[in-house]
């Protein structure tokens, strides 16, 4: 530890309390994680969530060829946070027949992806069967593709419709071909916050049950973090303590996703935008405090590649995928390129300095042969 506290230079004491835990491999505390968020010393926040970072990934840096499906934006929610939704019948609502998701699932790139990354809003009369076929529907027409679907949102509405339990939901939908579950909709767990930007959708609670029997019927499943609203320091530390301790019970979360509100074409369209410092911060924030995730996520879209790529120096193991055509963010004014191909990827992470490595949806490495590829196991 001798030589690694020399490299590290603070004129935060808070921070050289905080270096020491980390370098020693002792968790933070909820203080310690206010503490971190509050450091004018950017560079020592991120010199150490660098240091763990190294320490659990060493210099490689993950990226997947994916590819976005949302069957619907019709949604009840009406939530203040998203520009993605829309009422039943409203302009602008699409909900694509079960024939039209699975073009779009075989349209794109042509390299082959190993990824469907599918969500949706919530409809109010697509019963449980029209998520099984689609989801059995692309199972039968691209079987080495894995199924990452649904929030635990969804599946409470779905459950909820359909008048079954979480579990069952969950059952139903891995028997249909589910392989694994995305992170979206966490948001921020705090009752406060929810009630403002997200007022109809599951509490956090519910949210974290919904992971945990995911978690226990074998589905790995990612975590967000909506941040740069209304939310606190306090708030952003409570979501991710939550995090942890779910972690620390069922191991199934694999990659921490923190997600920068877009405010544009939402009702909360007068907020400003986050900042790249905020951006960076929360990366290595989150690197710090969630010591049992192994993965943390800076998704290229939502940061813009130029942020992201400068997130794997400070946290960040993994940018995302290929994605080909990305819509939440996109309704929120994003103005990052729709999709990027392996290549653009490839060069963002090398030119950060990382190594990097195709993965699939459970980071295994892919090895690619013109357009098909092999998974390591
Ligand atoms: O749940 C919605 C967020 C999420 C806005 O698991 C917004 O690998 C900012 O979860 N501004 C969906 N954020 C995206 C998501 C995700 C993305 C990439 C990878 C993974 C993964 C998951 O986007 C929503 C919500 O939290 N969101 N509207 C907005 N206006």
């Amino acid at each position: 530890m001798g030589s690694q506290i020399h490299a590290f230079v603070t004129d935060d004491n808070r921070l050289r309390l905080i270096a020491e835990k980390v370098l020693s491999g002792e968790r933070l505390s909820f203080d310690d994680g206010v503490a971190l968020y509050r450091s004018p010393d950017i560079l020592a926040v991120g010199w150490l969530a660098n240091h763990v970072r190294e320490k659990m990934n060493g210099d490689v840096a993950y990226f997947n060829v994916n590819r976005h499906i949302n069957p619907t934006n019709v949604c009840v929610a009406a939530c203040k946070l998203c520009a993605f939704g829309r009422k039943k019948g409203t302009e602008g609502s699409y909900t694509m027949a079960l024939e039209q998701a699975w073009e779009t699932a075989a349209s794109g790139y042509t390299e082959a992806v190993t990824e469907f990354h599918i969500v949706g809003g919530l409809h109010p009369d697509l019963p449980l069967e029209y998520f099984e076929d689609l989801v059995r529907g692309l199972k039968e027409r691209f079987p080495q593709v894995h199924i990452k679907a649904f929030t635990m949102v969804e599946i409470a509405f779905f459950a909820k419709r359909s008048k079954l339990s979480i579990r069952e939901t969950l059952e139903r939908l891995k028997a249909a071909g589910v392989d694994s579950m995305p992170g979206g909709g966490a948001e921020i767990f705090s009752d406060r916050v929810r009630s403002i930007i997200c007022d109809h959708k599951i509490d956090g609670s519910e949210w974290l049950e919904t992971a945990r029997i995911a978690h226990q019927l074998g589905l790995k499943s990612n975590a967000t973090m909506l941040y740069g609203h209304v939310e606190s320091d306090e708030d952003r530390v409570d979501h991710l303590v939550r995090l942890r301790e779910l972690q620390d019970d069922t191991h199934g979360f694999q990659t921490f996703i923190p997600l920068a509100f877009h405010p544009d074409n939402t009702p909360l369209e007068h907020l400003p935008r986050t900042t790249g410092m905020t951006d960076i911060r929360q990366i290595a924030v989150g690197r710090l405090m969630l010591d049992n995730f192994p993965h943390i996520k800076a998704y290229w879209q939502m940061l813009t590649p130029k942020i992201a790529q400068i997130a794997l120096r400070f946290g960040a193991d993994d940018i995302d995928g290929t994605v080909v055509e990305e819509k939440i963010y996109h309704d929120a004014g994003a103005t990052t390129p729709q999709g990027l191909r392996r290549q653009g990827l490839m060069r963002l992470i090398t030119e950060a300095g990382r190594v990097p490595v195709e993965r699939d949806t459970l980071y295994r490495s892919v090895t690619r042969t013109e357009d098909t590829f092999t998974v390591a196991v």
